[in-house]
């Protein structure tokens, strides 16, 4: 597959600002004519070539070197060219509004990688990994994203669906060619591959979460009554006087954020107004925008005052939050009620008791904050991945649970078939693929029905 007749397209590559090199970078058709208006010699594939750029009126732009990477020995897959110049942004300016003017637009936002996607010279996910190497906020984010890039995802993304293909083309053999000498369903075969591709799916769906995490982040919500000591605790966590704290309850109306590196993995913290019957409209707005934080929350802090703690006050405060959502109830303010540090875990939720002002039981809180957003697959192997590589995943796993149900008890071939269908799909979604064709390609190519 490639884009065929689209058009040419340039943009500055390099980061906006002044530096030593900026590189402005070509693809497309035009790629050729357009060299040959900056340079009239012909270029050496992938060497650089010394030349000097002049504007319509002949006036000198830049000494630039050129490089041109013949289709389809490109990243894109195009014929490529690159122009590397001073890095001076103005400068970069007046080339790249040279270069536009000979004949090509100026690119949209990623459209190098969608031009790579389009010519298959990367997957969807590899893709999505550019995009993460460049924005990658901690080292792991960035070693994840290299990983994903080299296609390490992509070929366990493969590898299940090679898997899933199989055991479609048992299947649908026996459905579409009932009266053709074909032997029955060989169940326990098929139920042993299934079985191999949900072991595979599992590792496969914790190191896709990691990976989600290392990309996102892990997006901790502060919340309690006024007065708690919510702001207090973002200003530990972060080392900052990032909120103000104050003995006046109401203090935060407004949503703060934050962010921590701990150990390798992005916390996003949102400090938020305390929650009680708003005394007026602003308080109210800031309590609706709590509501509107918790949506996004992969965990909320429960701040209350050990003073006021009882069932009947957590429960009140419980009422707030979705029932699905994880919690660690922190009991602040240990220091005035002589209490020891202490955490326990609860059915439905994590307690620990400190004291934000002493930092008696913060050792526990960190203990735990590294519990919740790490696990022992988290520092090596693993790629970034996005909620929707998970997502993708879940759906893949239920669909194979459901196949597991249709072959076993007993055999219901169009509902199994179906299942490993819809599970293929999910796969798909990840990698960018639809191959419905393929698939087809697969079954008559290694089945030799014909005779
Ligand atoms: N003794 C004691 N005081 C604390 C502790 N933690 C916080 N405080 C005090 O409690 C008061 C309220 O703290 P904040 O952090 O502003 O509380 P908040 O939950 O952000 O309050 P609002 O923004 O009004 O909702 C301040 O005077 C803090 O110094 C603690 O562990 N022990
Ligand atoms: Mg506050």
């Amino acid at each position: 597959m490639t884009t065929g007749n689209s058009d040419t397209i340039a943009a500055i590559a390099t980061a906006r600002g002044n530096a030593g090199i900026g590189i402005i970078r070509l693809s497309g058709p035009a790629v050729c004519d357009i060299q040959r208006q900056l340079f009239a010699g012909k270029l050496e594939p992938r060497k650089a070539t010394l030349v000097k750029i002049y504007d319509q009126q002949q006036r000198l732009i830049d000494r630039v070197l050129l490089i041109f990477f013949p289709a389809p020995n490109s990243f894109t897959g195009e014929d490529v060219l690159e122009v590397q110049g001073h890095g001076g942004m103005v400068l970069q300016d007046m080339l790249l509004e040279h270069i536009l003017s000979l004949g090509c637009r100026q690119a949209r936002a990623g459209e190098f990688s969608e031009r790579a996607f389009l010519n298959g010279k990367i997957d969807l996910s590899q893709a999505e990994a550019i995009a993460d190497l460049i924005e990658g906020q901690t080292r792991s984010a960035v070693r994840g994203a290299m990983r994903s890039l080299q296609g390490d995802f992509s070929k366990e993304i493969y590898a299940l669906l090679e898997g899933l293909i199989h055991l479609r083309m048992l299947a649908e053999a026996c459905l579409d060619f009932p009266d053709e000498e074909i032997d029955e369903l060989p169940v326990k075969e098929v139920e042993q591959r299934l079985l191999s591709v949900q072991e595979k799916i599992k590792p496969l769906l914790r190191f896709a979460r990691n990976g989600s995490l290392l990309r996102d982040g892990f997006h901790l919500v502060l919340v309690g009554r006024p007065n708690a000591g919510k702001s207090s605790l973002l200003n530990v966590l972060t080392k900052n006087d990032t909120a103000i704290v104050s003995e006046q309850p109401g203090t935060t109306r407004d949503i703060i954020r934050d962010r921590i590196d701990l150990d390798g993995i992005v916390i996003d913290i949102s400090d938020t107004a305390g929650l009680r019957q708003a005394s007026d409209t602003i308080e109210s707005e800031g309590i609706r925008r709590t509501k509107n934080e918790l949506e996004s929350a992969d965990r909320v802090l429960l701040i209350i005052d050990e003073a006021d703690y009882s069932e009947a006050s957590r429960n009140a405060l419980m009422s707030y939050l979705e029932h699905d959502i994880p919690v660690t109830i922190i009991r602040n303010k240990i220091d005035l009620q002589n209490r020891e540090p202490e955490i326990k875990y609860r059915e439905r939720w994590v307690e620990i008791l400190l004291s934000i002002k002493s930092g008696a039981g913060l050792d526990l809180l960190y203990r735990h904050l590294k519990e919740i957003t790490s696990s022992d697959t988290l520092s090596e192997g693993v790629y970034t991945a996005r909620r929707r590589h998970v997502e993708a995943l879940q759906k893949a796993d239920v669909s194979l649970q459901d196949a597991g149900r249709h072959i076993s008890a007993s055999v219901q071939l169009e509902l199994f078939a179906e299942d490993c269908r819809r599970a293929q799909n999910s796969l798909n979604e990840i990698t960018g693929e639809f191959g419905s064709e393929d698939l087809l390609g697969k079954i008559f190519s290694s089945f030799c029905i014909g005779k």
